[in-house]
């Protein structure tokens, strides 16, 4: 399939483009009102938190945008024992895969880990580790979806996806949030941190349930259970997080546990 029959595909079908455009209204609205939102803010761990949270609506615009233009998609025959195999959407067959929502994540995601790990006063080992981690879970959750030689190995790229997803999971709840308290920042890290963390348990069960994995879920309806999370995981998150840092300059800047302190607590 040419990138301009996968772009005239996902615009006749009204549900799927709707759930992309939208995204692309809401990240640049986003993108407005953050940067209004910090434009007084001068302190220079307090402007860390914001030019990683803008960084998310910015990535995200270029995600969607790469989606609705059909770069970033692909129609991918998928291997024996698949649900789909042999079916698809596609004239030649083959099953819509936006590929590029995994691609992007990679750079979205760590933003909003950096950012939640500055609130949390984290310090260096943790907050590299958080990163590197949630890049190796969008790489290989790409490589599953990628993988079309064989349906075992596409879940076995699940799982590893899965294994890094538990270091990320980890360092949010334990590790962070009893940084959060010695910082001073543990009410606002509370409530974004369960936000982030029940939102994102909900897109590697998207992914098994939707036409990638065992194909319950219908390709729209997939990508509108994407973009709903995303508008609450990206940008309604961004927001609190920036709201709170506006009002609270300086206990950002006031931190006890400072990134990369060699002494904790001190
Ligand atoms: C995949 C599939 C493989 C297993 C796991 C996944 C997790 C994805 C997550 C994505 C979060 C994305 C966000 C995007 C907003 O910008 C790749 C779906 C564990 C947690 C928050």
């Amino acid at each position: 399939m040419t990138q301009t029959e996968i772009f005239q595909f996902i615009q006749s079908n009204t549900l799927l483009s709707a759930s992309l455009w939208v995204n692309i209204a809401l990240a640049g609205l986003s993108i407005l009102l953050f940067v209004y939102m910090g434009r007084n803010v001068e302190d220079p761990r307090a402007q860390l938190i914001f030019v990683a949270t803008l960084m998310v609506p910015l990535v995200s615009i270029s995600s969607y945008t790469g989606l609705v233009s059909g770069l970033t998609v692909s129609f991918l025959e998928m291997p024996a024992g698949h649900a789909l195999a042999g079916a698809g959407a596609g004239p030649e067959g083959g099953v819509f895969t936006p590929w590029g929502r995994y691609l992007t994540w990679a750079f979205s995601t760590p933003m909003i880990l950096v950012a939640l790990g500055l609130l949390a006063g984290s310090n260096l080992s943790k907050l590299f580790t958080a990163v590197v981690a949630d890049v190796g879970m969008c790489i290989t959750g790409l490589a599953a979806a990628l993988t079309t030689s064989s349906l075992l190995l596409r879940w076995v790229w699940y799982g590893i996806s899965c294994a890094f997803f538990v270091v990320v999971l980890y360092i949010l709840l334990a590790e962070w949030a009893r940084d959060a308290e010695v910082a001073g920042t543990a009410d606002i890290f509370n409530t974004l941190k369960v936000l982030t963390v029940v939102l994102w348990l909900g897109y590697p069960i998207f992914w098994a349930l939707g036409a990638e994995g065992i194909a319950v879920l219908d390709v729209a309806i997939t990508s509108w259970a994407y973009s709903g999370m995303d508008i609450i995981a990206k940008y309604l998150f961004a927001f609190l997080l920036l709201r709170w840092v506006v009002n609270n300059e300086r206990t950002v800047g006031d931190m006890a546990a400072g990134l990369g302190s060699a002494s904790r607590g001190g």
